[in-house]
């Protein structure tokens, strides 16, 4: 299934970023404290994510209609965002949100439709 999944996202990459560029929605807008606010909180969350992966292209699009700078960890190519999420995930398996709380308790949310419904239902 691995393989299946690796070697789609080499035939489909250039498609895939394509479409990752031009069905990126226009972000929404908020009055600027409104959006300060959420630009602080967006500090406490990362995304782990593979850039053809289409379900992170839906998240990253998700993220950029709501206006949410969410700071984007390639689990792909970079060993070290990679390792991080193995260690503190368990798994390697993309899109995965990082969200730490207040206390600085670190939660590993996976699956881009629960990402997305946790982004809607804070943000939107
Ligand atoms: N049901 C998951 C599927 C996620 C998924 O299959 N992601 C693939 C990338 S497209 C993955 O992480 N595969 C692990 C790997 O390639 O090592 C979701 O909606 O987030």
């Amino acid at each position: 299934m691995r393989i299946f999944f690796k070697t789609l996202r080499l035939i489909l990459m250039p498609f895939m970023l394509l479409w990752a560029k031009l069905a990126t929605p226009k972000g929404m807008t908020r009055e600027t404290k409104a959006q300060q606010q959420v630009d602080q909180s967006c500090g406490k969350l990362a995304l782990y994510h593979f850039k053809t992966c289409p379900f992170c292209i839906k998240v990253r699009h998700e993220m950029a209609r709501l206006s949410l700078p969410i700071e984007l960890r390639d689990a792909q190519h970079d060993a070290v965002h990679r390792g991080d999420l193995l260690k503190g995930g368990g798994k390697v398996q993309t899109p995965c949100l990082k969200i730490t709380d207040d206390q600085g308790k670190v939660n590993w949310l996976y699956e881009s439709g629960d990402i997305i419904k946790y982004l809607q239902q804070r943000f939107a």
